[in-house]
């Protein structure tokens, strides 16, 4: 069983990264709140990203997505994230918010849209060298909403092209991260809706072509931790979206709606050492903070993670291994049930102060005065792209 010192220990190593997205407005189809102080650019939220990272200490990333964080320089950009204490993260591409995609895009039947589609991704790969970024991330909004309205075949086999020629691009530090959802925006049939197929994809592209987990994209009642477990297997894990859903991919904070859950996926990620950053799984959070303040969001979002990690490294794997190997049902249970039990707060206060930082992170980002600065500050907020 690990120690104290080794659970803080191991609960410091892990970084979550943040979105830029989340600290724009943003809303769903029936409409988008705008709220105070809320950042004018990519510089302004890089800048809130580096607030969560300030307090919780283990925000060290901020994932950007072009074209919504599009600047001249992007150098001057990581050097301004840097300068911040952070650094620029996953490169998010976007082949969902214009016309010439409406019927896909790196599947697209028509050769000249997919051929935008794949400069767009090329474009993507310039950033992620401009900004020292190793992590290029692909979600698709592609699919059909009627039966016989494509072929599902010849999607794949396009689908499987524009990848390769994406692929063959990356430099050999860089990997094509592919995520995959079950449906919307297309309703019948999507081209990526499962972990099979983005890792049948990953496979073919080659060692650097790994899956993103969106926790949200999932039909009601999938055993995720399973999944998690399968692509740990497989040496494809290569990020997580972390979020939160009740219903369908509602990008609610991770944590929120089903703790146990979140829970039980770390401990899988625990129980084959993924935890630690050498296994280069990528912790990132992508969540749109509708109603609620956004960097208080953020921070609670981080923390959630913390709390679930702390309680999956508290586990005792030995006692664990004895009663599976005893055929104790009972028993294992209650091993993982006892960790998943312990308030871990006031470790987590302690490991924050080991640090030199306030135990309660959201109290002191509150007392910092940053959010009655920014909302001075910031006039016309941007949207975040998203839910428009
Ligand atoms: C969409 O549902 C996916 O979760 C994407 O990962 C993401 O929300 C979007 O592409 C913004 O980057
Ligand atoms: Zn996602
Ligand atoms: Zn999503």
């Amino acid at each position: 069983m690990r120690s104290h010192d080794e659970v803080k220990a191991a609960v410091r190593g892990l970084g979550v990264e943040t979105a830029s997205w989340a600290f724009g407005n943003s809303g769903t189809r029936f409409k988008v709140f705008g709220q105070p102080g809320v950042p004018r650019d990519p510089f302004e939220k890089i800048a809130d990203a580096a607030q969560a990272h300030r307090y919780t200490g283990s925000a060290p990333r901020v994932s950007l997505h072009i074209p919504w964080d599009l600047v001249d320089d992007f150098a001057a950009l990581a050097a301004h994230a840097r300068d911040l204490g952070v650094e620029i993260g996953a490169i998010n591409s976007n082949v969902f918010q214009d016309d010439d995609y409406k019927l896909g895009s790196l599947a697209n039947p028509d050769p000249t849209v997919r051929a935008k589609a794949v400069a767009h991704h090329l474009q993507c790969i310039d950033v992620l060298r401009a900004t020292g970024s190793n992590d290029l991330k692909i979600w698709l909004a592609d699919g059909l909403n009627y039966p016989g309205q494509d072929s599902l075949r010849d999607r794949q086999e396009r689908l499987a092209e524009s990848l390769g020629t994406i692929y063959a691009a990356l430099d050999d530090d860089h990997r094509l991260l592919l995520e995959y959802k079950f449906f919307e925006p297309a309703f019948y049939s999507t081209d990526i809706p499962d972990w099979g197929t983005s890792l049948t994809h990953c496979l073919a592209l080659g060692e650097r072509a790994q899956v993103v987990l969106d926790t949200g994209h999932h039909a009601p009642g999938t055993n995720i931790e399973f999944i998690v477990m399968m692509l740990l297997r497989a040496g494809r894990l290569g990020a997580f979206d972390f979020n939160s859903r009740f219903y369908a991919d509602d990008d609610l904070m991770v944590g929120a709606a089903d703790p146990f859950q979140l829970f039980r996926i770390l401990h899988e990620i625990v129980s084959q050492d993924a935890h630690r950053p050498e296994s280069r799984v990528n912790f990132m959070l992508d969540q749109c903070h509708n109603i609620e303040p956004k960097i208080p969001a953020v921070i609670r979002s981080v923390l959630n993670v913390q709390e679930a990690l702390a309680k999956a490294l508290l586990v005792d794997a030995d006692a664990l291994a004895k009663a599976q190997a005893e055929g104790d049902v009972l028993g294992a249970n209650a091993v993982v049930m006892d960790a998943y039990n312990t308030d871990v707060r006031p470790l987590l206060a302690e490991l924050r102060e080991d640090h030199g930082l306030d135990p309660d992170p959201i109290a002191a980002y509150q007392r910092s005065g940053y959010f009655e600065t920014i909302s001075a500050e910031r006039a016309g907020g941007a949207q975040a792209g998203w839910g428009a």
